[in-house]
C-alpha cells in the first residue's frame, strides 16, 4: 500500500485522529539540554576518581625499540604507567575488533599509524597525567609506511601486519556480489557503456563529544561499572566479557547522554579498555577523555572507497547493468563494524532506485598505516559510498546520453507494482513508490523554471547548477539470520511496566545520540496504549536497567526497537483487554479499543481506562481467571527485512567564475521514511544530514603526507560546515510504509547524509559543463573546482 500524503505538512502532523501518539512534540529531553544540564561522560565525578591520558605515536610505522617509563612514574602525582609489554603480561595487549580481526590496546612491537596508542599515565588530575605523557622517553625504528591504498598490494610493498601469523601482504579480504558472466555479457551487448572513476575520500563523523569512559572497578565484590560514549552498551559488555574475563553479569556498561556518535561511537576503544584496566590496577575510577586532535587522528574514520564504476544503458536511456569495483582502505586494523556474513551494505543498493538486468560487484580491502575505522558516519554499513557511485554513474551517462537526468532516472524508477522487489543482488526492497516522490521535489524546487534560469545564465557565462539524486537506502538490520556482530545477533529487546497508577516505564536496547528516544520511543508507546506521551519515560543506554540488544547504528533503532516498542506495547493492551472484560463483565469479543480506553460495543457509555485498568491489574480484588497481577510484558524482535527508505533531492549551487568557489543557494528535499512518528524530530535528522553533505561534498577530507602525517588533526584544518555554509533547507515528504513493520515506519537517521553529497556534486559538475566536464572528486573545494575549469588532472 502507498500514500502518497499531499497535504501541507501542518494539517498532516497535527491531524486530530492522532491525539496522543505520533505528532510535532516536542522533545522531552531538550529542557536538559538546552540549559546545558546534560549528563555527559565527562560530567562523571566519583570519589577518589584519577584521569588517564594516552601516549600516541608520532609516526605511521616503526618498531618500538624500548620505552623508558622512570621519570614518568617519579611525577609525585603519577600513580601508575602502563605500556604494551605489561598489558601483555596481562594478556589484553591486543582485542578484537568488530570485523574479527585484532587491534593493538597498546603497541608492543610496532606502531602501524600516527596517533596510535603506545602507552598511558594515570594520574591524581588530567593535567599531571598530560605533563607525564612527555616524561616517557620511547625509542622508535621508523619504517618505510604504506599511505597510497593503490601501492598497498604491490610486490615489495612493506607489510604492515606481520603480527598475524604467515601474514605477507596488506591484502584484507575480497569479496564479490551479483553475477559477473551475466553483466559482461550485458555490457557486451549494449549500446552505451560509461565508465567513471570516483573517489569517496577519507572523512570524520567529527561529533561534538570526542570519546571517553570513566571505569569504577570495585575489588570487594569484582564489579565493574563503565561510563563510555557507546551506541552499542550491551554488545560492547559482552565484548569486554570475552576481551578481559571478566564475568559478564558483573560488568555494567552504561552509556550517559551522548554529543553525538554517528557511528563513530560503535567501535570499542583501546581508551575504554585502559580505563577498565588502569581501575582494575589502581582499585580506584579512572576517567579517560580525548581531546580533539585524537579523536580526529584516531578514532574510526569513514567511506575511503576508490571505485571504478561502469554504467550500460540503451541508446535511449534504459540503463541496463551496473558493474564496479572498489578499493577500500581499511587502515592498520580491520575495524568496520560488518556482519560476518554479510559483506557491506555496499552491495545491497548499489543498484540505486533503477530496474536493471544485471550488476556486479567485486570489492578488495587493504591495509595502510591509518587510523582504523571504516564504517563510522551516517553509512548504514558503506550505503552511503553506494548511493554516491550509483547518482553519480546516472549522471555521468545523463551526460553522455545528453539526457535530463531527472528524465533518465524516472525512465528506470522501479515500479510500485514491483515491490517487494529484489535486486539483481539478492536483496528485497520492502517498498517504494519513487516518481511521487520525485515529482515533489521537482514541484518545491520549480524544476522546470530553474532550468530556464540556468539557460539564462549560462548565455550570460554565469556558472549556475543543478543536481539531482534520488536514493534508496537499506536500514534497521537485523534480521538475526542474515546480520550479527561479531556472532551476536541483530534482534532488539524491549520490555513495558505500567505502574498502578498508569504511568508507565519503557526499557530499550537501543541508546540515543541525540536523535531524541526519550521522546519518540514515548510517542509510539502512547499510540498503542494510550497513555500520554508525558507519562511514559524511556530508560536506554544502562545494561542493568534494559533488555539485551545490539544498539543504534545503521538507523536500526525504528525499524528494530521501534518496533519492539509497538508490539510489547499490543501485548500490555491484550493483557489490559483480558482485564477490562471482567471489570466490565463482557466478553473480550464485545470490548472495542479507542485511544486509551475499552469500552462495550454499542455502549461507549461502558468503559475503563488504560488508568483504571493498571490499578485494577495491581489493586485488590479477583481478576479473570488465568490472568496474572501486573500490567507489563517483555519482548525481543527479529526483523523480518531490513526498511527501504527512499528520497528524492534537488540542489541548486552557484559557482563564482573569479574564485572557483561553490555557493548553496538551495536544497530540497523530499525524505520517504513510512509512518512518520514525530516529524519535527525528521526534520532536525534530515537538517544535520543535509549539513553533513554539504561538508563532505565541499569542504572535509582526512589527508595524510607521504609519511602518514595526518594532515588534518584540529578543526582548523579538517574544516566542517557552519550554518554559514548552508542554505535554508526546503524539505518535503511522501509516506510509503513499511509492509513489514508493525507500525509501517523506516528508519531515517542517515538518509540525508547519504543522499545530499551527490546532489551537490552532481550541481557542481552541471555547473561546470561548459567547461565539457563529466566528473569531479570530492571535496569540492575552491583550488579543486578551479583545477576542473582549467582542465587539470585530478588529485590522486
Ligand atoms: N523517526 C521518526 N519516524 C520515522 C523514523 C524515525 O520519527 N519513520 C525518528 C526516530 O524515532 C528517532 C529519529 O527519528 O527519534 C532517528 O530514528 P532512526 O532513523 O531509527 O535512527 P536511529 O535512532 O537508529 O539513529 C541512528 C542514526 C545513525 S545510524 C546515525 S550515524 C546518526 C543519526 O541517527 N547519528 C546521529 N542521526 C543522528 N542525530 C544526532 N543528533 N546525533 C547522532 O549521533
Ligand atoms: Cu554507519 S554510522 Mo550510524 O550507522 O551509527
Amino acid at each position: 500500500m502507498t500514500t502518497v500524503d499531499q497535504r501541507p505538512a501542518s494539517e498532516f502532523e497535527n491531524n486530530d485522529q492522532k491525539p496522543v501518539g505520533h505528532g510535532r512534540m516536542l522533545r522531552k529531553e531538550d529542557p536538559r539540554f538546552i540549559r546545558g544540564k546534560g549528563r555527559y561522560c565527562d560530567d562523571v565525578q566519583l570519589p577518589g576518581m584519577l584521569h588517564l591520558a594516552i601516549l600516541r605515536s608520532p609516526v605511521a610505522h616503526a618498531r618500538i625499540v624500548s620505552i623508558d617509563t622512570s621519570a614518568a612514574e617519579a611525577h609525585p602525582k603519577v600513580k601508575a604507567v602502563v605500556t604494551g609489554a605489561a598489558l601483555a603480561e596481562m594478556g589484553l595487549a591486543w582485542m578484537p575488533t568488530l570485523s574479527g580481526d585484532v587491534q593493538a590496546v597498546l603497541a608492543t612491537d610496532k606502531v602501524r599509524f600516527q596517533g596510535q596508542e603506545v602507552a598511558f599515565v594515570v594520574a591524581e588530575d588530567r593535567y599531571a597525567a598530560r605533563d607525564a605523557l612527555e616524561l616517557i622517553d620511547v625509542e622508535y625504528d621508523v619504517l618505510e609506511p604504506v599511505i597510497d591504498v593503490r601501492r598497498a598490494l604491490d610486490p615489495g610493498a612493506p607489510v604492515i601486519r606481520d603480527d598475524l601469523d604467515g601474514k605477507e601482504n596488506n591484502h584484507v579480504f575480497d569479496w564479490e556480489t551479483g553475477d559477473e558472466a551475466a553483466t559482461e555479457a550485458v555490457f557486451a551487448a549494449a549500446d552505451v557503456a560509461v565508465t567513471q572513476d570516483i573517489v569517496y575520500p577519507r572523512v570524520h563523523p567529527a561529533p561534538m563529544e570526542t570519546c571517553g569512559s570513566v571505569a569504577d572497578y570495585d575489588r570487594i565484590d569484582g564489579r565493574l561499572t563503565l561510563w563510555s560514549t557507546t551506541q552499542a552498551p550491551h554488545a560492547h559488555r559482552t565484548l569486554y566479557a570475552i576481551v578481559a574475563g571478566l564475568p559478564e553479569h558483573k560488568i555494567r556498561v552504561i552509556a550517559p547522554d551522548i554529543g553525538g556518535g554517528f557511528g563513530g561511537k560503535v567501535p570499542i576503544y583501546p581508551g575504554y579498555v585502559c580505563s577498565i584496566v588502569a581501575s582494575i590496577v589502581t582499585g580506584k575510577p579512572v576517567k579517560w577523555m580525548e581531546d580533539r586532535s585524537e579523536n580526529l587522528t584516531s578514532t574510526g574514520f569513514a567511506r575511503d572507497y576508490i571505485m571504478r564504476g561502469e554504467i550500460a544503458a540503451t541508446g535511449d536511456g534504459r540503463i541496463l547493468a551496473i558493474r564496479t569495483n572498489v578499493l577500500a582502505d581499511h587502515g592498520a586494523f580491520n575495524g568496520v563494524a560488518a556482519p560476518v556474513k554479510y559483506p557491506a551494505g555496499f552491495f545491497g543498493v548499489f543498484t540505486g532506485s533503477y530496474d536493471l538486468q544485471a550488476a556486479y560487484c567485486k570489492m578488495t580491502a587493504v591495509h595502510t598505516n591509518k587510523a582504523p575505522g571504516g564504517v563510522a558516519y551516517a553509512c548504514s554499513f558503506r550505503i552511503t559510498e553506494a548511493v554516491y557511485l550509483v547518482e553519480r554513474l546516472v549522471d555521468c551517462l545523463a551526460y553522455e546520453l545528453k539526457m535530463d537526468p531527472v528524465e533518465l532516472r524516472v525512465k528506470n524508477f522501479i515500479q510500485p507494482e514491483q515491490f517487494p522487489y529484489k535486486t539483481k543482488t539478492g536483496w528485497v526492497y520492502d517498498s517504494g513508490d519513487y516518481e511521487p516522490t520525485m515529482r515533489k521535489a521537482m514541484e518545491i524546487a520549480g524544476y522546470d523554471e530553474l532550468r530556464a534560469e540556468q539557460a539564462e545564465r549560462r548565455a550570460r557565462g554565469e556558472l549556475m547548477g543543478i543536481g539531482v539524486c534520488f536514493f534508496t537506502e537499506a536500514v534497521g538490520a537485523g534480521p538475526r539470520k542474515d546480520m550479527d556482530i561479531l556472532g551476536l545477533g541483530m534482534a532488539d529487546g524491549c520490555e513495558l511496566r505500567v505502574h498502578p497508577t498508569g504511568k508507565a516505564v519503557v526499557r530499550l536496547s537501543v541508546q540515543s545520540q541525540g536523535q531524541g528516544h526519550e521522546t519518540t520511543f514515548a510517542q509510539i508507546v502512547a499510540e498503542e496504549i494510550g497513555i500520554p506521551p508525558a507519562d511514559i519515560d524511556v530508560v536506554h543506554g544502562d545494561t542493568d536497567q534494559t533488555p539485551f540488544g545490539l544498539g543504534t547504528y545503521g538507523s536500526r533503532s525504528t525499524p528494530v526497537s521501534g518496533a519492539a516498542a509497538a508490539l510489547v506495547a499490543r501485548k500490555v493492551r491484550d493483557k489490559a483487554r483480558l482485564i477490562a472484560s471482567g471489570m466490565l463483565e463482557v466478553s473480550v469479543a464485545d470490548l472495542e479499543w479507542q485511544k486509551g480506553s475499552f469500552h462495550v460495543k454499542g455502549d461507549p457509555g461502558k468503559s475503563v481506562t488504560i488508568q483504571d485498568i493498571a490499578m485494577r491489574a495491581h489493586g485488590a480484588g479477583d481478576l479473570p481467571e488465568g490472568v496474572e497481577g501486573g500490567l507489563e510484558a517483555q519482548i525481543c524482535y527479529n526483523p523480518e527485512n531490513l526498511t527501504y527508505p527512499h528520497g528524492a533531492y534537488i540542489c541548486v549551487v552557484d559557482i563564482d567564475p573569479g574564485t572557483a568557489q561553490v555557493k548553496v543557494r538551495r536544497f530540497i528535499a523530499v525524505d520517504d521514511c513510512g509512518t512518520r512518528i514525530n516529524p519535527m524530530i525528521i526534520e532536525g535528522q534530515v537538517h544535520g544530514g543535509l549539513t553533513d553533505g554539504v561538508g563532505m561534498a565541499l569542504m572535509e577530507m582526512i589527508a595524510f603526507d607521504e609519511d602518514g602525517n595526518c594532515l588534518g588533526g584540529s578543526l582548523m584544518d579538517y574544516l566542517i560546515p557552519t550554518s554559514l555554509e548552508v542554505p535554508d533547507w526546503e524539505t518535503g515528504f511522501t509516506v510509503t510504509p513499511s509492509p513489514h513493520h508493525p507500525i509501517g515506519a523506516k528508519g531515517v537517521g542517515e538518509s540525508a547524509t547519504v543522499g545530499s553529497p551527490p546532489a551537490i556534486v552532481n550541481a557542481v559538475v552541471d555547473a561546470l559543463k561548459p567547461f565539457g566536464i563529466r566528473h569531479a572528486d570530492m571535496p569540492l573545494t575552491p583550488s579543486r573546482v578551479w583545477d576542473a575549469m582549467r582542465g587539470a588532472p585530478q588529485p590522486p
